[in-house]
């Protein structure tokens, strides 16, 4: 049995109540299989058994009292994974569906994909069950300073660096960093997706979007083909969405979906100008976003409770959550006679539908690789606030650009260097994993 197959048997004994954990386990390892082969040091090292075991996760209670004057418990969570590269760096997700797989599966990626963007972070993440749909501000208020009475005494500017991620934006980041500055009595960065009063960094809302966008670009241009003139089916509504919506306008190419939980609404003239104004409206009223939309934009047509992933394009940008496109979705696309999809939500595609998808000529970016922009800026509003001075836009942009540039080379690199033809979800593990493994290595066995 290889190093990898009896890893992953020990993996599925020891954590079988945690799917997603180990479809992501599943879908890393597997694409590595060469890289062991070539480097039987890393199994003399255990770095599949270290790799996969956290350095430390915290599950804690967020008591918390709602605007009845009722008392509200939530569970949180931080998974601080790997700090091979530098301090604990990811998001926090508030969702109902938060649990501690979710949190491992997101947190486990995060090594990887903060490893691509070449900067000095490792991998973590955390959340709460906690269901912010609904709730008043002051609601939003209470549970963040309650969950951040517990989370600071685990985080700190070089210790363990959150930002936002569903569920949470530059205003729970904002009560969050508030609490922690209060406790802490220190103005030091801690968290990332500030907003710009607050020592966050200009263009940082909309720079993961942005990033999976010019990592398409690439992927497409590695093909011989341009962004201009593709048409595009996306899901979501948050800021991915929202930024990706953005820069897909700006190059020339055309969106003709968005989706929400309501359903996905076809806007065969594109979602562009007064239209992506117009969905950030829609997302800062808490309400639903496909069917006011298809009543303010009349030639839009609503589909209640369905997914996009039927409608023919030329390029398909989950944007929303983990396996929202599976199997049945995969063959729609092929039949579609689609050429690319590139992930921008994390893990959107079950492994099943990746292998099917690329089975079937679909070239895949995988997410780790196509959504590094957001951590990656945020890392960079890392750097702003120990210099305790303010990037431009512009700045923040250049580099944006340059790091996805770089992001797509390196993959492109790794399946040159094992011989994987198109895989581009095997090359992104690749050279996330290589990076990683090599500073293990240097760090002796910890
Ligand atoms: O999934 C992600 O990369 C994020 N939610 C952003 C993490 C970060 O630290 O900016």
């Amino acid at each position: 049995m290889s190093y990898v197959s009896e890893q992953l048997e020990a993996l599925r004994a020891k954590n079988a109540n945690q799917p997603e954990f180990l479809q992501t386990a599943t879908e890393v390892l597997t694409s590595l299989e060469p890289v062991f082969d070539a480097n039987p040091e890393y199994e003399k090292n255990a770095i599949i058994e270290r790799i996969t075991e956290p350095e430390r996760q915290v599950i804690f209670r967020v008591p918390w009292v709602d605007d009845n004057g009722k008392v509200q418990v939530n569970r949180g969570f931080r998974v601080q994974f790997s700090s091979a590269l530098g301090p604990y760096k990811g998001g926090l997700r508030f969702d109902p569906s938060v649990n501690i797989s979710v949190i491992k599966f997101l947190g486990f990626e995060q090594i990887f994909k903060n490893s691509l963007t070449g900067l000095p972070i490792g991998g973590g993440k955390g959340g709460a069950d906690f269901n912010p749909v609904g709730k008043s501000d002051m609601e939003i208020m209470r549970f963040c300073q309650s969950f951040m009475t517990e989370l600071f005494r685990h985080i700190g500017p070089n210790t363990d660096v959150p930002a936002g991620d569903m569920g949470v934006g530059g205003r729970e980041i904002g009560y969050m960093m508030g609490q922690y500055k209060r406790i802490r009595d220190c103005y030091d960065g801690t968290l990332t997706g500030k907003g710009t009063a607050n020592g966050g960094l200009a263009g940082r809302a909309e720079a993961t979007g942005y990033g999976i966008v010019f990592y398409a670009r690439e992927m497409l241009k590695h093909f011989g083909e341009e962004i201009k003139g593709k048409t595009v089916v996306v899901s979501g509504f948050g800021n991915v969405t929202w930024g990706t919506v953005q820069k897909l306008d700006q190059l020339g190419a055309k969106v003709i979906t968005i989706s929400g939980p309501d359903g996905y609404i076809l806007d065969e003239d594109g979602v562009t100008g007064d239209k992506i104004d117009y969905l950030l409206e829609l997302r800062a009223s808490g309400k639903n976003i496909c069917s006011p939309y298809a009543e303010k934009y009349p030639n839009a047509k609503f589909f209640k409770g369905e997914k996009p992933w039927g409608v023919k394009a030329d390029l398909y940008i989950p944007c929303a959550t983990q396996n929202e496109i599976r199997i049945d979705d995969a063959k729609a696309m092929v039949a579609n006679g689609t050429k690319f999809l590139c992930e921008g939500s994390n893990m959107p595609t079950t492994n099943e539908a990746i292998e099917y998808l690329q089975s079937n000529g679909v070239v895949v970016g995988p997410s780790k690789a196509a959504n590094a922009g957001g951590v990656a800026c945020s890392c960079i509003e890392m750097s702003q606030n120990a210099e305790h001075t303010i990037f431009t836009e512009e700045d923040v942009y250049k580099k944006l650009e340059a790091i996805m540039v770089n992001i797509f080379k390196q993959s492109v690199a790794a399946c040159e260097k094992y011989n994987l033809g198109d895989n581009l979800v095997a090359g992104a593990n690749i050279a996330g994993f290589e990076r990683v493994a090599q500073a293990m290595l240097i760090q002796g066995i910890c």
